[in-house]
């Protein structure tokens, strides 16, 4: 059995109870086989034992009092996963199904989007299983500041630096920076995604959803395709998937879709992204009250966006949504792109039966890499106290994402699997840490 085999078989069992996790490492470590088992030195160095174990993991309670006056007490978490490239960098994740496997998936797969970006982060993760959904502002804030008590022992701007996801943006970072901001006394990048006015970078908000959007419009023009008249379906009506839509919509397709953990949208003729923008971002309402604005519009309950007729679909929500049914439906009726906007949407079952199907598979750690690249950009432009345009940071982010492309296909054809983005994206980005490690020795 080879090295890599034995890798995975050992944490199959070491960690049998965290399940995500061990789809994102078994995932990547088959797909990097090849280029492990060509360097026998990787094996001696036990690289493989040491990159599936974080670094450190930071667990801690989070009490804070709602506003009936009860104590409240959560789990907070935060995963300093690797650091041979830079500072830890990723989300916090805010969410009642929070747990360590999600967390460790997470931090695992950040390990190789960072590499894959060029710019000099390392990999981390965190979070709580805090749900601010229904929560007041004060209880928002009384959480965070809790939470950032404890955790900003841990991090700063050389060290650590996290930022949004699910659960986590511009409200929460703001409460987080403030409390860092009154223990540490600094003003530092220590978090990214901050508010413009504080050091936070112009494109941030949009960089995930553009930046998923300008990995899949470089794939289409490799083929003389744009999205010009195509059908796109999103799930999520996020950060992310509000963001995609908008540059998709920019760049002339229809966005028929998108979702939320409730229910689910077809609007045949476009999504109205105004409405949206108010009432997700705004409001913080459900997307049924969208249904109740625009009579072209169906609501239904549940999940479901797979099921409509497509050309490209984006999957923008949480890990493990489009599965195999869905996988197969979309095949059935024409979608010949699926571009990962959340992390690990696909389970493994749908990502080989979309690729043996001959369906454009853009993985998320290649394709979603856009928010933490502007992330990278944010610390930069906090380090030279400088803030550059938006036109700037946008032609960065396209740059890279291009760039990323590139990396990823090269990648899979030069180990054999040309058009496979899964194995080129996962070899190109352990290539980096991997060389990284090795010149640093056992640490
Ligand atoms: P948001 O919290 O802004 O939005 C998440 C969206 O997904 C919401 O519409 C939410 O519905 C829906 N959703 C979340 N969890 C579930 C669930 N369990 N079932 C069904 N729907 C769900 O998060 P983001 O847009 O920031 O993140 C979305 C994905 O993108 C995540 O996988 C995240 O890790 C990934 N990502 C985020 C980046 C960023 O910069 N923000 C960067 C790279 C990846 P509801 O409104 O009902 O909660
Ligand atoms: O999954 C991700 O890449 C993010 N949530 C963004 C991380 C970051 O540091 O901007």
């Amino acid at each position: 059995m080879g090295y890599t085999q034995r890798v995975i078989d050992d944490l199959k069992e070491r960690y049998a109870d965290q399940p995500e996790f061990i789809q994102a490492a078994d995932e990547v470590l088959t797909s990097i086989a090849p280029a492990v088992d060509a360097n026998p030195a990787y094996e001696q160095a036990a690289l493989l034992e040491r990159l599936v174990e974080p670094e450190r993991i930071i667990m801690f309670r989070v009490p804070w009092i709602d506003d009936a006056g009860k104590v409240q007490v959560n789990r907070g978490y935060r995963i300093e996963f690797n650091s041979a490239l830079g500072p830890y960098k990723g989300g916090l994740r805010l969410h009642p199904s929070v747990n360590l496997s999600i967390l460790k998936f997470l931090g695992f797969e950040q390990i190789f989007k960072n590499s894959l970006t060029t710019l000099p982060i390392g990999g981390g993760k965190g979070g709580s299983d805090f749900n601010p959904k229904g929560r007041s502002d004060r209880e928002v804030m009384a959480f965070c500041q809790s939470f950032m008590t404890e955790l900003c022992r841990h991090i700063g701007p050389d060290t650590d630096v996290p930022a949004g996801d699910i659960g986590t943006g511009a409200r929460e970072i703001g409460y987080l920076f403030g409390q860092y901001k009154r223990i540490r006394n600094e003003f530092t990048g220590v978090l990214t995604g901050k508010g413009l006015t504080w050091g936070g970078s112009l494109a941030r908000t949009e960089a995930t959803g553009f930046g998923l959007v300008y990995f899949v419009e470089e794939l289409l023009s490799e083929r003389g395709e744009s999205f010009e008249g195509k059908r796109v379906n999103i799930s999520g009506s996020g950060n992310v998937a509000i963001y995609a839509a908008e540059k998709a919509a920019a760049l002339g397709a229809t966005v028929q879709t998108m979702s939320d953990s409730t229910g689910w949208i077809l609007d045949p003729a476009g999504i109205d992204l105004a409405a949206i923008h108010e009432i997700k971002e705004v409001r913080r309402g459900r997307l049924s009250e969208y249904a109740e604005t625009h009579p072209s519009c169906e609501y239904h309950e549940g999940r479901g966006v797979w099921s409509v007729a497509c050309d490209i679909a984006l999957p923008c929500a949480t890990q493990n949504e489009l599965q195999i049914d869905d996988a197969r439906a979309l095949v059935a009726a024409g979608c010949a792109v699926v571009g990962e906007g959340a992390n690990m949407p696909t389970t493994r079952e749908a990502t080989d039966y979309l690729i043996d199907q001959g369906v454009a598979f853009c993985p998320g750690k290649a394709s979603n890499a856009g928010g933490v690249a502007v992330s990278a950009l944010e610390m930069s432009q906090n380090s030279e106290r400088l803030s550059w345009t938006f036109e700037e940071v946008d032609a960065k982010l396209k740059g890279i994402m291009v760039g990323i492309y590139h990396a990823a296909a090269d990648a899979a054809a030069e180990f054999g699997h040309p058009g496979n983005l899964v194995v080129g994206a996962n070899i190109a980005g352990f290539k980096k840490v991997a060389d990284a490690m090795m010149a640093q020795g056992i640490v």
